[in-house]
């Protein structure tokens, strides 16, 4: 295989690393020892931080974190970074207006996503549109954010956009789901020439090919472009006698037809090991929301919530992650498109 490189993307010099750790067993992706690094009570009137996306911005980071208010609700808060590890956050919740410039605050938002396509930055979380539903939200600045309309009916969650056009259309991912904790649940993919109007939508993967990943599975981090195809973290949920246990998996997504995967990798890339994963508000969560990469060096570093509680970075590289993913992948007749029209 000629060497994997990272497509369409900056150079980001400042990423957050450090070296793969000797005798790590399992994916090539490998946690931070100072992890988490964001722990409880981060701000007053907040008492959980996680599940929460960063981007680089201006040589530094930026991100959109899901607060967890001692009320329980859960909103978004912007936050600061030089390094991408240690975080300031603005006190306020993020306030956006509509397009007309009223105010408007969502009720409640949470699982924030953060990517930017061409010059604009956009948010997508899950909101209450007579239940759980697909927010959107479009800043140049971070400064001010403008409500877009409710791409999709609910009920819906983990919608993740592409980093850039296909083939001339906005292309997003998300997770039909119901109004509860969801005990099913596939990955879709819809398009749009202007971030109003969806359609095409295709199925692009299903749950319940390993059991790991067995009861639903959600998109992740915003997919990165290589020259393999579209890298995709996404999560996997099982059922345990517990409950619901949350890794991550990995698969390439085509480059030109992303609702086709290429490769899917039978092994979970993380699975709940460390204490801030296995305890907490809600036990046994790893959730992918953000993957900061460097197309000089292939560096990824993978952004995740822990247990609900705690937000954590696992390292890896574009080629090592690729190659694991491609060689560990089965496909099934779940990965296959049906019920459409071309
Ligand atoms: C899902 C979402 C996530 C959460 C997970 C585990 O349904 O609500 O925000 O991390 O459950 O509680």
């Amino acid at each position: 295989m000629s060497e994997i490189k990272i497509l369409n993307s900056p150079s980001v010099p400042n990423i957050p690393w450090q070296d793969k750790p000797e005798g790590l067993k399992g994916a090539p992706i490998w946690r931070y020892s100072e992890n988490p690094i964001i722990d409880r009570n981060p701000l007053e009137n907040v008492s959980r931080i996680f599940n929460s996306a960063v981007i680089s911005y201006d040589g530094k980071f930026i991100g959109v974190f899901r607060g967890e208010q001692t009320n329980g609700i859960p909103h978004m808060y912007l936050g600061h970074s030089e390094d991408g590890i240690s975080w300031e956050f603005d006190s306020e919740r993020i306030h956006l207006v509509n397009e007309a410039g009223e105010d408007y605050m969502p009720r409640y938002a949470y699982d924030p996503r953060l990517v930017k396509v061409e010059d604009a930055y956009y948010i997508i979380w899950c909101g209450d549109f007579y239940g759980a539903s697909i927010g959107m939200a479009r800043t140049t600045d971070f400064k001010t954010f403008i409500r877009l309309e409710n791409p999709f009916i609910p009920f819906n969650r983990n919608a993740v956009l592409f980093p850039r056009k296909i083939n001339g259309n906005y292309v997003m991912l998300s997770r039909p789901s119901d109004g509860g904790h969801t005990p099913f649940g596939d990955i879709f993919l819809s398009e749009s020439p202007d971030l109003a109007y969806w359609g095409k939508h295709r199925r692009v993967m299903a749950r319940g090919i390993n059991w790991w990943e067995s009861v639903k599975i959600g998109a992740g981090a915003a997919p990165i472009e290589t020259s393999e195809g579209w890298l995709l973290f996404y999560h996997g949920v099982s059922g345990t006698c517990n409950g619901f246990v949350y890794s991550v998996g990995g698969a390439i997504l085509d480059i030109d037809n992303p609702s086709v995967v290429r490769y899917r990798c039978e092994n979970f890339l993380l699975t709940p090991e460390e204490w801030y994963e296995e305890r907490g508000f809600v036990p046994n969560v790893t959730f992918p929301c953000a993957a900061v990469s460097d197309a000089d060096t292939g560096r990824i570093a993978l952004y995740y919530g822990c247990a609900d509680s705690y937000v954590s970075i696992a390292f890896t590289t574009v080629s090592e992650i690729v190659e694991y993913i491609i060689k560990h992948s089965v496909l099934s007749k779940e990965d296959e498109e049906i019920g459409i029209c071309d």
